[in-house]
């Protein structure tokens, strides 16, 4: 990426937001244990908007009358004590030269330097739910700057959240961002496959894990987009499963939720297949169902469709498809009519008994972060409607843990959990699936499991 390509979106993001000086902080160190913290991962916005990973440094974008947009960053300046024990900084000389900003300073100057920076603006902007130091600092400056009464110039009134204006730039992504999320999938398609390869009945949630996280590392990935889950038989009845050391059992299925990063962008990838490698009927006909409300999912994933709507055809096609297949019946005698009504129509309580199996939503963006900062309801509260450059992945699953009351299972489905999920770019004709290159057929998936996992290395 070109220096320039995040001044233009600083400059995007000034004219979203006019008359107002904008300000954005690193992310902080989090501690792990006494003296250690953990890998440092820079805010994303502040990311999106300079390119810059180190922490301890801040951006104030400001407009004031008369000098358009001007870039003023805050780094730590250079220290050969602190980057013997803690790594190299840039430094001031440096980032002005690499990031082409219009002014750079010592960070431990920060506060003594922008009320002079705000004063002049009506507005100040920065994102309150991510960032609430730096807000409740912010309105202090505010508050005082309203009693300096001599200077004939603004003094902000308002202090907005910015997360909206630039969740907006960060909802269609730029041929560079593209360039990196095709990457990341690319990776992940390794991954995803390697831990097909290696999977087998004895070995652990661990060990498939690992090797999947390897061969996203050996691909050039820096970091997991999220932390993997790794589920093997009723551990995917757990959406957020994180303990990943169980034994993996002979006849059940492994659920694989697991992203590579690259270059600080998300890939989000779901995967569900047979730990021996082949899948049994009643498996096999679970599988087809998820598989069906997802492939349908994709071909509704265009210009012009919501998230919501899609979501409610995925529930339609799990429905039918649990129905069809004769997976579910009730405990009293029900028309299949009103089965399927049972499962799909809510009640006063907003509640319908899909969400017994299918209890998440199908969709979400995919950028920078894995659930994207971005908006899903425009200015007037409409669902926003896809456009050409957004990402999203689309997940579909279905997960039995216990019958709904009135609902019987007719065959022993209890501990079957299955997920598919790929990432969908929305293109001018439709969308281009991102992950496309990763196993899902079922035949597809049982050559994948056959394959020597040595050819990953
Ligand atoms: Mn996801």
């Amino acid at each position: 990426m070109e220096e320039s390509d995040f001044i233009q979106r600083q400059n995007k993001l000034a004219s979203l937001m006019p008359e107002t000086a904008i300000v954005i902080s690193a992310a902080k160190h989090m501690t792990k244990s006494h003296d250690n913290e953990f890998l440092f991962h820079q805010n994303t916005h502040l990311k999106y908007l300079t390119g810059f990973r180190e922490p301890e440094s801040l951006l104030v974008i400001t407009q004031k009358n008369g000098e358009g947009v001007k870039s003023h960053f805050f780094v730590r300046p250079k220290d050969d004590f602190a980057e013997m024990w803690n790594g190299k900084r840039l430094g001031i000389e440096l980032t002005k030269e690499m990031f082409k900003f219009d002014y750079v300073y010592d960070i431990t100057k920060a506060w003594d330097i922008i009320p002079a920076l705000l004063l002049g603006h009506k507005k100040v902007a920065c994102d309150w739910a991510e960032q609430p130091e730096l807000t409740t600092k912010l309105l202090k400056i505010i508050t005082s700057l309203s009693g300096a009464r001599k200077k004939k110039e603004h003094k902000p009134t308002h202090l907005l959240n910015l997360s909206n204006a630039i969740g907006q730039l960060r909802l269609i992504k730029d041929s560079n961002e593209l360039q990196f999320m095709r990457k990341a999938a690319q990776i992940t398609n390794l991954g995803h496959r390697a831990a097909m390869s290696v999977c087998e009945p004895g070995k652990t949630e661990a060990d498939v894990k690992s090797f999947m996280e390897y061969i996203f590392r050996l691909n050039g990935s820096e970091d997991d987009a999220y932390p993997s889950i790794v589920a093997g038989g009723k551990n995917a009845l757990i959406l957020h499963y994180v303990e990943n050391n169980a034994l993996l059992n002979d006849k059940e299925l492994i659920l694989i939720d697991a992203g590579s990063q690259f270059k600080g962008y998300a890939s989000d990838v779901t995967r569900t297949f047979p730990i021996n490698g082949k899948f049994d009927p009643i498996q096999k006909e679970v599988y087809e169902i998820v598989l069906a409300s997802q492939k349908l999912a994709i071909a509704l994933a265009k210009p012009g469709s919501t998230i919501p709507q899609i979501h409610k055809e995925v529930e339609k096609v799990l429905a039918r498809g649990l129905l069809d297949a004769g997976l579910l019946t009730s405990n009293k005698e029900m028309s299949r009519e009103s089965l399927e009504e049972l499962l799909l129509e809510k009640d006063a309580k907003d509640s319908y008994a899909l969400r017994a199996y299918y209890p998440h939503g199908t969709s979400h963006w995919l950028g920078l972060d894995v659930h994207d900062m971005s908006p899903y309801l425009d200015n007037d509260l409409n669902d926003l409607e896809l456009r050409p450059g957004m990402v999203i992945t689309i997940e579909p699953g279905l997960y039995f843990n216990k019958a709904h009351e009135q609902i019987k299972f007719k065959l022993p489905l209890h501990g079957i959990g299955i997920r598919i999920e790929d990432d969908i770019l929305i293109t001018e004709k439709g969308n281009e699936i991102l992950s496309a290159a990763i196993p899902k057929e079922i035949m597809q998936i049982e050559e994948a499991c056959k394959i020597d996992h040595k050819d990953f290395l």
